[in-house]
C-alpha cells in the first residue's frame, strides 16, 4: 500500500487536490480526513463518488489524535486492503506528527504533497505569522504545488517558487490552478521519518453550527461576506454545506475570498463551520441559525 499525505494551510487546496486525484485514479483508494470542527464537510465532499472516506474526530492528528490516527490506519488496512491510503490532515496540523505515526506502523512508501496558496504564502512567511508551521509543511514535502496561480501575477508565482525551492531543494515544485497536476503522483520509495521536527498545530477556535433548513442562498452569501469582512472576529477559514432555495451549495471562505459552488448531491443537514481567533461565537451561532 502506498500512502500520500496532503498538507497545506487552511484553504490552500487540499480537498480540491484529492477530488482531482480521486476522479482519475483506478486504484482502490481509502481517504482519511481530519477536518476542523465536527461537521465533516470535507468527508462529505470527498465521499460523493461512493468512495471510502473515514473522518477522524475533530482535533489535531499531530498531538491529541496521534493514537486515534494509528488505530484508524490499522483498521482501514485490515478491513479494506486499499492500494493507496490518502490522508488530509486538517490545515492546522503539522505533517511531522503524521509521518511519525506512519513510521511507527512501518508504513511505506509515503509521499508528502505540500500545497501552498500563491496569493499569501510569501507574505505569511515574511510576517512569521505562523512560525515554523509553514516551513514544516514545505521541508517534509516531496512535491509542492504552488496553487491558486490564477489569482496572482507571474512575478508572485515566481517569488513563491523561489522561496519554496530555498526551503526545500529536494522537492518537485509545480504551479497549479485548483491543485490539478498533469503528471502522475510521484512515489517515494524509502521509509521515512520527518526531516525536521517543527512546531505544532495552530491554536484556533472552531464554531460549528447545524442549521434547520432550507436556507436562503442570499442570506448565506451575505453571512460569508460578513465573516470575510471581519464582523465576527478574525476568521481564518469558513465552510458550509447547505440546501438553499437555489439547490445544494457549498460555500468556502479562504484567504478572504468567498466562493459558492453547486454541490452534486442534496444535503440532509445544513452545516456551517468557522475557524479563527477571537470569534464572536454567540453571534455566529445566532446568525447562522437564522439563515432561512
Ligand atoms: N481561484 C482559485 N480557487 C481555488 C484554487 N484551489 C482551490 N480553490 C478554492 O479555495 C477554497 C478552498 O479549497 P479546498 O480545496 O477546500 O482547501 P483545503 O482547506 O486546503 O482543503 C475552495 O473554495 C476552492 O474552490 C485555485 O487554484 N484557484
Ligand atoms: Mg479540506
Amino acid at each position: 500500500m502506498r500512502t500520500t499525505i496532503v498538507c497545506g494551510i487552511l484553504g490552500a487546496g487540499k480537498t480540491s487536490f484529492l477530488q482531482n486525484i480521486l476522479r482519475h485514479t483506478r486504484e482502490k483508494v481509502a481517504v482519511l480526513v481530519n477536518d476542523f470542527g465536527d461537521a465533516g464537510i470535507d468527508g462529505e465532499i470527498l465521499s460523493v463518488g461512493g468512495l471510502d472516506v473515514i473522518q477522524l474526530p475533530s482535533g489535531c492528528v499531530c498531538c491529541t489524535l496521534r493514537f486515534d490516527l494509528i488505530r484508524t490506519i490499522e483498521k482501514v488496512v485490515d478491513a479494506w486492503h486499499p492500494d493507496h491510503l490518502m490522508i488530509e490532515p486538517s490545515g492546522v496540523a503539522s505533517p511531522s506528527g503524521v509521518l511519525e505515526a506512519l513510521a511507527s506502523l512501518n508504513v511505506s512508501p509515503v509521499t508528502v504533497v505540500g500545497i501552498v496558496d500563491a496569493s499569501e504564502f510569501v507574505d505569511f512567511y515574511e510576517s512569521e505569522m505562523f512560525g515554523t508551521f509553514l516551513v514544516d509543511q514545505i521541508v517534509n514535502a516531496d512535491l509542492v504545488l504552488i496553487n491558486k496561480t490564477d489569482l496572482v501575477d507571474g512575478q508572485r508565482v515566481e517569488a513563491t517558487m523561489n522561496l519554496v525551492r530555498k526551503l526545500n531543494e529536494r522537492a518537485m515544485v509545480t504551479a497549479t490552478v485548483h491543485a490539478v497536476i498533469d503528471e502522475p503522483l510521484p512515489i517515494i520509495g524509502a521509509r521515512r521519518t520527518p526531516h525536521e521536527r517543527h512546531a505544532h498545530s495552530l491554536d484556533y477556535e472552531t464554531v460549528s453550527v447545524t442549521v434547520k433548513g432550507p436556507v436562503r442562498f442570499q442570506s448565506v452569501q451575505r453571512f460569508f461576506q460578513d465573516l470575510a469582512a471581519g464582523k465576527y472576529g478574525r476568521v481564518a477559514r469558513a465552510k458550509a454545506l447547505v440546501q438553499t432555495d437555489h439547490g445544494p451549495f457549498r460555500f468556502d471562505l479562504a484567504s478572504h475570498r468567498v466562493d459558492a459552488a453547486p454541490f452534486d448531491h442534496s444535503i440532509q443537514e445544513n452545516r456551517v463551520v468557522v475557524l479563527g481567533e477571537s470569534l464572536h461565537g454567540a453571534s455566529i451561532r445566532k446568525f447562522a441559525g437564522s439563515l432561512n
